[in-house]
Parts: structure tokens; sequence; C-alpha cells
């Protein structure tokens, strides 16, 4: 038998909270000290076992460490954690397990990109920020790496470069050279299309000016085929731009340097595990996802929620070997995305999978409602319940009753607990986006990353947790977010389970109702 203790003084500051693990323990269907079924409302939440999504995190922690400290998609890390996945569901539930692999282009920046121009011999480094209100140029997302060795002549587009014709008239001819293109009626992808199309070295897409929100560069995002590098530009640098190319004796022109990642087109893969039995036409579907970024482990995000999306799978197939415990109505569909950090790749492919099946159970219409994990542990946490009424404009008016049904049943459980919760609004920032879209009704945790713990929140947490128990103020739920720093030191292990069980508890009332649809429907 071995046994470890695990003593997490997370970051010195936080919360100490000390357990056992025994790993005998994994042949005794549900251990004693987990069938507190009562306190914790939920037979699942009493089963689940934050010791087991403790040893997931040491697992993937351990997987980033030995593949240069990332699990990022593309990388051996990411593939070494599929097969963890994949390996550890095979071995502990009967669930059926499925690997959809897809290509993907993964265009993180591996430094900061470089626009120099040259104007009558007059060199200038233009400014790159994340920030766009600082910035006068900004990435593509699916430009294509460069390294100008020299500088590059500018052409400008006519009109808006949305024609051929607009492109045929321009002087010089666009051929290996830099074009400008204003902001236009069409859309970026049909303006690079044409850029491609007649050859250019590079593409310069600039904002119009025509508003204050229209000055600063644009986020723009090619089609996944597009094979030019290309950058937005703010409308003043642009204008400043187009106004020395007017001029022939000022040699306008550019050196451009774009290093990505990874410029090939890689396989991902997405895995789901769906329990054997309940309806497959009205499936719950549970995701959270498998990929780190380039720049740390990516142990709270998202680790941990993949580490408790396989402890719930877990937990569900062992108290389904039990005769006491009455079996789900619905399907469970337990996945886990492939390539969130790189634009949502896995959720959005699975989504539109779904939207082309015509098989019983694969299809769009076979999913009830889409829960969403993704950051559960974090050090500095909050207790935070996506509310459903915040939905607003991305989905339909249906499917924001639903969410906000669901946001009620995780803040029962903090309620009934006794523990502090917030309702965090949804973003486009995780992969409840495309369910969101099409209309399904979702709900999630997330405990926090670059917001800052304010001093109401931590006085309301103090009353609950106790008296000094809430934290740090004014600092970030996670600081170790998106950072190396960001490995299994990272985890809250007090708030980490509170999630888990919360999780559990949603996931279990969603389950046992006697007819989900039509009460997330009405
Ligand atoms: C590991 O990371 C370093 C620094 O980012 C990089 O130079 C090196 O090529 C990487 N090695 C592998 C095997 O990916
Ligand atoms: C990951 O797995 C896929 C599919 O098996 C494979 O094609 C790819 O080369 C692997 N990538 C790495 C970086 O090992
Ligand atoms: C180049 O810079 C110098 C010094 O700032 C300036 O005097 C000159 O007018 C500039 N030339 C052009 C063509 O912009
Ligand atoms: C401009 O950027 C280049 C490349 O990063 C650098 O070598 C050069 O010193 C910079 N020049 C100025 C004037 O900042
Ligand atoms: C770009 O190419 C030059 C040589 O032409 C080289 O010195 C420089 O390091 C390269 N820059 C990057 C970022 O690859
Ligand atoms: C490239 O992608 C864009 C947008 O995704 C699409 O409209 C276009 O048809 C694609 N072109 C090719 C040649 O596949
Ligand atoms: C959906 O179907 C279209 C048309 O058959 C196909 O081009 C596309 O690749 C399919 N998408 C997925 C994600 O399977
Ligand atoms: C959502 O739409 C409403 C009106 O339809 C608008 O007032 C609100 O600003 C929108 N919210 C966001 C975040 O876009
Ligand atoms: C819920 C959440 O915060 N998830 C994070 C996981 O990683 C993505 C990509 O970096 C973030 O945008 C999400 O915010």
């Amino acid at each position: 038998m071995k046994k470890h203790f695990v003593a997490a003084a997370l970051l010195g500051f936080l919360f100490q909270f000390t357990y056992f693990r025994s790993s005998t323990a994994k042949s005794v269907l549900i251990n004693d000290r987990y069938r507190n079924e009562r306190s914790l409302d939920s037979t699942l939440a009493g089963s689940v076992r934050i010791d087991e999504a403790m040893e997931h995190l040491n697992e993937l922690q351990r997987i980033a460490t030995a593949a240069n400290g990332t699990r990022a998609a593309g990388t051996p890390g990411f593939n070494h954690t599929l097969d963890y996945l994949t390996n550890y569901l095979s071995a502990n539930t009967n669930f059926k397990i499925i690997k959809s692999f897809f290509h993907a282009r993964d265009h993180t920046l591996k430094h900061d990109p470089i626009l120099q121009s040259s104007i009558g011999g007059n060199v200038t480094n233009h400014t790159y920020s994340e920030d766009l209100s600082l910035s006068e140029f900004f990435k593509v997302r699916y430009s294509t790496s460069v390294n100008f060795s020299n500088f590059i002549p500018i052409t400008v587009i006519p009109n808006v470069g949305c024609s051929d014709a607009d492109w045929i008239s321009a002087n010089p001819p666009a051929s290996g050279l830099v074009a400008l293109v204003k902001r236009a009626g069409c859309s970026f992808i049909e303006q690079s299309m044409l850029a491609t199309k007649f050859n250019v070295a590079a593409l310069l897409l600039y904002n119009d000016g025509t508003s204050a929100n229209r000055m600063s560069p644009m986020i723009v995002r090619l089609g996944q085929n597009n094979t030019i590098p290309a950058f937005s530009l703010s409308f003043s640098l642009g204008e400043r731009l187009v106004n020395a190319a007017q001029n022939p004796s000022n040699k306008a022109s550019v050196r451009i340097v774009i290093t990505l990642m990874n410029d090939k087109p890689f396989p991902i893969g997405n895995i789901c595990a769906d329990t054997p039995t309940g309806d497959p036409t009205q499936t719950i579907v549970i995701g959270s996802h498998s990929d780190s970024v380039h720049s740390g482990p990516g142990i709270n995000d998202n680790g941990s929620g993949s580490a408790a999306n396989l402890a719930w799978a877990v937990a569900v197939a062992r108290l389904f070997q039990t005769t006491t415990y009455t079996k789900y109505k619905y399907r469970l569909r337990f996945c886990w995305w492939g390539a969130e950090e790189i634009g949502l790749l896995g959720s959005y492919f699975h989504v539109a999978q779904a939207q082309n099946s015509t098989v019983v159970g694969e299809r769009l219409t076979d999913y009830v409602t889409y829960l969403n994990f993704d950051m559960l542990g974090s050090p500095n946490f909050m207790f935070g319940i996506y509310d459903g009424r915040t939905a607003e404009n991305d989905t339909t008016p249906l499917a924001i009753v639903g969410s906000y049904k669901i946001s009620e049943v995780f803040r029962d459980w903090f309620i009934r607990q006794n523990l502090p919760w917030d309702f965090v609004e949804f973003g486009y920032g995780s992969d409840y986006a495309p369910f969101l879209i099409q209309g399904i009704p979702v709900g999630g945790l997330y405990s926090g990353s670059s917001e800052i713990k304010t001093q109401e929140q931590c006085d309301r947490y103090d009353q609950f947790l106790g008296q000094g128990k809430c934290g740090m103020i004014n600092v970030d739920h996670d600081p170790c977010y998106h950072k190396a720093c960001d490995s299994i030191q990272n985890i809250n292990v007090f708030g980490y389970e509170k999630m888990i069980q919360a999780g559990a508890y949603t996931i279990e009332s969603l389950a046992r109702q006697p007819d989900l649809k039509s009460w997330l429907y009405s």
C-alpha cells in the first residue's frame, strides 16, 4: 500500500489543506471518507474524489515537465495528455471512447512581430503591443511566418481591394510587393484571397478612421488556409504609408518579421467518452480543454478542468457499477477539447461535426445542454458561476432561460453548503461559445484568472470561510495565469475540491431531472 501525503501550502499564503490518499481505495467503490452524501446533497458529489483529481494533475505536470514544460496543441506534451486521458478512461470506465482528429494551425507568436517602414530613407520601427490602443500594428490570425531580408516597396490598392478590378489597377502592380488595403465592405478574408491571387509579398490591412472606435488596428482573422503574411494597422499608420507611397521618390517600403511557433497545419484530437446507458438523443455534454498555452504547463488553466472531468467520469462509472445507484435517464458525454488556447478549435470543430451528422446520438439536436469546466483550482480563487443571463448576445432567448436555470442549480449548492459564490459573465473565452451560439443552454464554473479579488469579495468570503481565509485582496485570482508558474503548486486544493463537488452536484441534478428538456427549454 502506497500512502502519500500532500500538503498544499499554496504560494505560502493561502489555505492549508491536507489530506490522505490511499491507492487501495481504488478497489473500494465508495470509500467511507467520501460517503458523506447527505452533507454534500449529492451522491455523485460525495463519491467524486479530490485525491484522484490531484493525481491527474500531478500526471499532467509530469507530462509537461517531460515535454519542455508545455502541453500546448501540436507538441508532444499534448499528445501525451490525450494518451493519459484515453488510457485512464479505458482502464477505469466502460464508457465508449471516441477520438476525432482535425487539422489546425497554431498562430501563437514566438516573439513580438516587427514592422519597419522606410520613407525617404528614414527608417522607423513601429510600435507593437497586445493593447490595441497603444499599438500601431497588430498580428493577424492565420498570417504565415516571414522574415524579409530587405525592405519591400508598398503599393496602395485603389478603392478598398474588394474586386479584381481594384487589384488590376494598382500602380505599381501588387505582385511581389506589400499591398496596403483599407478596411472595407467586403471581409478581410475576401481581401486576403485577392491579395493571394495577385501574388503579394505581404498584406497590410488598415482601419478606416470613420469613427473613434475605428482608429486602432483591427482584430483580423483570415482563413486557416491563408498562405500570405499579414498585419492589421491603425488608421494613422495606414494613412501615413498611403501618403508616403504617393510620392515615388520616397521609395516607401517596409520590412516585416513574423515568427510563429508552428506554421504548418498539424493534427489535433478531441476525446469524448459516453456512458453506455441513457438516452443518446438527450445527451448532457460535459467539457473541458486538454491543451495548455505554450508558455507553461497549464495545470490550473485548464488542467484543473480536465482532471475534474476525468474524476467525474470515473466516479459516475463507479456508481453505475453499484446496484444501489439508479442509472441516469440521459446519456452523459464527457469531452476533452483540443486547441482551446489557439481559438477554441476543438469545440468549434465538434459542434460543426455534430451539425453535419445524421447519425442518431451524434447530431447537435441530440445535445440538451453543455457544461463547461475550465479553470477550477485558482490559488486566490473565487467560487465563480457563469450567469446564464449574461449570454444574451450570443444565443437565442430560450437558451438564456435554460442557462440561467443551470446557474441557479450551481448557486443553490454553494448556498446549501454555506459557501460564498460569485456570478461571472459569459465572454467569448472558452469552449461553451460554440454551443451557446447554436442555442444550447450552457453552464459552468470558473475560479478566476486575471481579475483581482476585491475587498468586498474578500469580506464576503471571510464571513463564510472564517476570518482571514479569503486569500489576497487586490491580487489576481490566478497570478500565474498563462505563465510557466501555472504548475501543480498553483492549485488551491480547498477551493478546487469545492468546485469539483459543485460540478458533481450539478451534473447529477441535471441528470436526475424527470424531463430535462422541458425543464430547460420552457
Ligand atoms: C524546448 O523549448 C526551447 C525554448 O523554448 C526550444 O528552444 C526547444 O527547441 C524546445 N525543445 C523541444 C524538443 O521542443
Ligand atoms: C501527435 O499525434 C498525432 C496523431 O497520432 C500525430 O500525427 C502527430 O505527429 C503527433 N504530434 C507530436 C508532436 O508528437
Ligand atoms: C527624415 O527624417 C529627418 C529627421 O527627422 C527629417 O528632417 C526629414 O524630413 C525626413 N525625411 C523624410 C523624407 O521624411
Ligand atoms: C529597430 O528594430 C530593429 C530590429 O528589432 C533594431 O535592431 C533597431 O535597433 C531598432 N531601431 C530603432 C531606431 O529603434
Ligand atoms: C531574420 O533573418 C535575418 C537574416 O536575414 C536574421 O539575422 C534574423 O535573426 C532573422 N530574424 C528572425 C526573427 O528570425
Ligand atoms: C479558405 O478559407 C476561407 C475561409 O475559411 C474560405 O472562404 C475559402 O473558400 C477557402 N479557400 C480554399 C481555397 O479552400
Ligand atoms: C461538414 O460538411 C461539409 C460539407 O460536406 C464539409 O465540407 C465539412 O468539412 C464538414 N465539417 C465537419 C466538421 O465535418
Ligand atoms: C447586448 O445587446 C444589448 C441590446 O441588444 C446591448 O444593449 C448590449 O450592449 C449588448 N451587450 C454586449 C456585451 O454586447
Ligand atoms: C474559463 C477560463 O478562464 N478559461 C480560460 C482557459 O484558457 C483560455 C485561453 O487562454 C482563456 O481565455 C480562458 O479564460
